[in-house]
């Protein structure tokens, strides 16, 4: 569950590893770490010779060595498809490669699709933006996946909300995975090219060597299931039938109350899934949700979070009925510290997503 753990049974150890636990959770793909400490140490006395940074630690590698001979595999491969296909995850966040990733897919002119922790990594309007993968995601880039001839996956790990089946998944492609958790290639989806590294540096090398291009006919058939989901669906999900409100147009209205500026956060549930698949965005780390742990009371307090982090921005919590009642005690930290979050609940009177 955690990326590091440690007992400290003794006193004099508590600084350095606070010290070790801090350089570890923010370090290469982070994560959480648990220091567990001991009753004795608590009561033990001792001379406390101050807290001392730490920025190392042997056998500990935060970013894997970038094998230049992958990049240039990976490039050789992106250059011959006929049908490139770019999935991106979170990784291009945690890494603050958005720009990176930007001037890649502009270069290849690969169309992109995103896991709901990418989301926000890309401005929603970006032209080669085609929308969200995955169980609830959108229809061209599902269907598109199992036609595409070369899948580079980007600070992704291939979750089962994104793949389905994964015995019928993206058969027919190649698939070039960059990834800096080494332990993430080979998971669940076996890469063609495996490309190890931090994608802030991998990226980079990668556009060097990739031609510029633009996939236009490629690019056009999503466009093409674009249209379609809209008429289908999308149209229908905004202007429904019925008096009652859909939660597709209050995020739609939201839309043109935020023009994309704000910073969402979203529960557990239904709502969520509609929240990701219409929510706005046009700058990174602006969505943020549970993604694979599906937590359902994490927006309340995570809303709290994200408005102490970025004070300057407005905070837009989306949550469920159900959701809202597992940390409503937080409204009274709200009270109490006065902090601005606004709470939309998307009340459907039931647990939606399990009913
Ligand atoms: C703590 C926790 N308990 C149970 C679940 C299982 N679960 C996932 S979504 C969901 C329903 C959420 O209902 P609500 O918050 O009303 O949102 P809706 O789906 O109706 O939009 C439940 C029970 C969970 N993810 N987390």
């Amino acid at each position: 569950m955690t990326k590091w753990n440690y007992q400290v049974t003794d006193a004099t150890e508590i600084s350095s590893a606070l010290a070790k636990a801090f350089y570890i959770a923010s370090s290469g793909r982070p994560g959480p770490v648990l220091i567990d400490i001991t009753k004795n140490a608590q009561i033990q006395k001792f001379d406390f010779d101050g807290y001392q940074k730490c920025d190392h630690i042997r056998s500990y590698r935060p970013k894997p060595i970038v094998r230049k001979k992958y990049i240039e595999q990976a490039a050789e491969i992106i250059n011959a498809a006929k049908k490139p296909f770019v999935i991106f995850g979170q990784g291009v966040i945690l890494g603050k490669a958005e720009n990176e990733f930007k001037k890649f897919i502009e270069k290849s002119g690969i169309p992109a699709a995103w896991t709901i922790l990418g989301l926000s990594a890309l401005p929603t309007d970006h032209s080669l933006n085609v929308g969200m993968l995955g169980m609830h995601g959108n229809y061209g880039p599902n269907v598109l996946t199992n036609e595409c001839d070369v899948l580079i996956a980007i600070g992704m790990r291939f979750d089962d909300r994104v793949t389905g089946r994964l015995d019928k998944y993206a058969k027919q492609a190649k698939i070039i995975h960059l990834d800096i958790d080494p332990a993430e290639i080979d998971k669940n989806v076996k890469a063609t090219v495996p490309v190890w590294g931090d994608c802030k540096e991998t990226l980079p090398l990668l556009t060097d060597l990739i031609e510029k291009k633009s996939h236009t006919e490629w690019w056009e058939k999503f466009k093409k299931y674009e249209k379609e989901e809209k008429e289908i669906c999308i149209d229908k999900e905004m202007h429904p039938s019925s008096e009652e409100l859909s939660m597709a147009e209050i995020i739609d209205a939201l839309n043109e109350l935020t023009k994309g500026n704000a910073i969402i956060v979203t529960d557990v549930g239904q709502h969520q899934m509609v929240g990701c698949r219409y929510a706005k965005f046009n700058q990174s780390r602006s969505n943020v949700t549970s993604g694979g742990l599906g937590t359902m009371g994490f927006a309340l307090p995570a809303a709290i979070g994200a408005s102490y982090g970025a004070p300057d921005r407005t905070v837009i919590a989306i949550i469920g009925d159900g959701g809202i009642q597992m940390t409503i005690q937080e409204l009274g930290t709200i009270m109490q510290f006065n902090v601005d979050v606004k709470i939309l609940i998307l009340n459907n009177n039931f647990l939606g997503m399990v009913r």
